[in-house]
């Protein structure tokens, strides 16, 4: 893209290349942002004189740390451990930690770069950060588990606190993993205190957290179809995933009408013409909680057919909704996704449709939910939790289910407003669009110095 952002280098590209050197991931969600961004800056004199997409571009921390912990053997183990501070301008840092041998630098600093977007679309208080490791779960014990989170949270703990930074779930990381966190911090500090999100509910977490990204996913999905005079009810849908995204949405869409007849993990897919249900759902959940599995046991207890080491976009559906990891649906598979007729695909999780992906999707015509708007009820409930932990209160599910539903469709009516060009709406420049505008205006109204 033909866009400065200094004297030396005089495209996007080349001064990604100079300034963030072999950061793929990264590079990918900047060049899509700044894409859709550029002509919103390009306006305004207060955006251009204030430096804000060199600023945006750039981490405001990152933090990289040595985790050393002991196996079941005695063993001394080392991981490196990270949290990425992107941006906190509306708000103290907010955003998930991966457990996953794919985390570097690159990837955390994309999905802080989106977190920061994203989380400003949620209309609740919160800057965006991302953080992790390279640790590997699977095959560990639960007991190495747990110390590997006390190591992690030893040094985490002195970058984090309720009105600085407030880290989360993400890949690998669930309530169990958020439970070990807790109590390790709560023991060093000595302190009860709302730092993590996606708690227990038994000590000071929000009811309806564990689901609020997969429901929000298909309230998303809903109101895009609604918005397009059509309905969800009824409609095939392809989901990508077994974890905690991939099986709430699921759930929320057979509730809602549609036909899930996929589920996928590393290993695989199983294609499932019946349908799933809450018996096989809540299979896969038991199945997978256990570190390493497979999810092809599948077909050995229901039936349907494996494909082992394949992603689900081969297999004929009205909706696809990618919700295991980045880049895991590519060029070849969204041409495949057209061929079958597929109407929309609904991102659930982060940056999983590749660039050349999203180029067939536009090219035809097909109805595109980014996940920085789609996935978003998670972090929506995360923000919701931050509030009830302030006030030592807690709601019920109903009332959190409520403001959940009306957050993704404000985010939906944003995406609309921002989006829509000659009646066509383009979700994904609507999301970035909105979610930039209230962190460059809070960047503006701030200074620097
Ligand atoms: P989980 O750990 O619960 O599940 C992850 C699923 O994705 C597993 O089925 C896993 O398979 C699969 N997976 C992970 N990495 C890969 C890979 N490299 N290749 C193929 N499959 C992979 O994570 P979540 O459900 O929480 O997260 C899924 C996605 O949703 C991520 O992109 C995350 O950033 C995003 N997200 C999560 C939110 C949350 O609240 N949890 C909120 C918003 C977005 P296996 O078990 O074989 O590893
Ligand atoms: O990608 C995400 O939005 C998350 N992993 C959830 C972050 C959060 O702070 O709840």
């Amino acid at each position: 893209m033909r866009f400065s952002l200094d004297d030396r280098h005089d495209s996007l590209e080349a001064f990604l290349e100079a300034n963030a050197p072999n950061e793929p991931e990264f590079h990918q969600a900047v060049v899509e942002v700044m894409a859709d961004i550029k002509p919103i800056i390009d306006q305004s004199e207060a955006y251009k004189a204030a430096n804000i997409f060199r600023r945006l571009v750039e981490p405001e921390r990152l933090i990289s740390f040595q985790v050393a912990w002991q196996t079941d053997a005695g063993r001394i183990e080392v991981n490196r451990g990270y949290r990425v501070q992107f941006n906190g301008a509306i708000g103290p840092y907010k955003g998930g930690l991966r457990f996953h041998p794919t985390v570097t630098p690159s990837v955390l600093k994309f999905l802080a770069f989106e977190q920061t977007f994203k989380n400003a679309l949620t209309g609740l208080p919160m800057g965006g950060a991302k953080g992790g490791s390279d640790f590997d779960p699977s095959g560990r014990s639960e007991a190495e588990i747990m110390r590997f989170c006390g190591a992690f949270m030893q040094e985490l703990q002195r970058h984090i606190g309720p009105d600085i930074d407030i880290p989360a779930g993400d890949i690998n990381v669930g309530s169990r993993e958020i439970g070990y966190l807790f109590g390790c911090y709560r023991r060093i500090k000595g302190r009860f205190e709302g730092v993590l999100t996606g708690k227990e509910e038994a000590f000071a977490g929000s009811a309806m957290r564990t689901e609020a990204t997969g429901y929000g996913v298909m309230y998303f999905l809903s109101d895009m179809l609604n918005a397009h005079d059509d309905t969800i009810e009824g409609k095939t849908v392809l989901i990508s995933g077994a974890g905690n995204v991939a099986t709430y949405a699921a759930e929320k869409a057979i509730a809602l009408g549609a036909k899930v007849i996929t589920l996928s993990d590393s290993s695989g897919f199983v294609h499932d013409a019946d349908g799933l249900n809450t018996e096989k759902i809540d299979w896969v959940r038991a199945h997978k909680a256990q570190a390493g599995t497979s999810l092809r046991a599948y077909v050995d207890k229901f039936g349907g057919a494996w494909f082992d080491g394949e992603t689900p976009w081969s297999i004929k559906a009205d909706i696809a909704a990618p919700c295991a990891t980045q880049n895991e649906l590519s060029g070849k598979a969204a041409e495949n996704l057209v061929k079958n007729g597929t109407k929309a695909v609904i991102e659930g999780a982060n940056m999983p449709t590749t660039s050349d992906a999203k180029a067939v999707f536009a090219r035809n015509e097909i109805l595109f939910a980014p996940g920085k708007a789609a996935n978003a009820g998670g972090v929506a409930v995360s923000g919701l939790e931050i509030s009830q932990n302030r006030t030592r209160r807690s709601d019920d599910a109903d009332k959190v289910d409520a403001t959940l539903r009306a957050i993704m469709s404000d985010i939906h009516a944003a995406c609309v407003e921002e989006g829509t060009r000659d009646g066509k709406v383009d979700y994904a420049k609507g999301a970035n669009i909105a979610g930039f505008r209230k962190v460059a205006d809070a960047m503006v109204a701030q200074g620097v110095g």
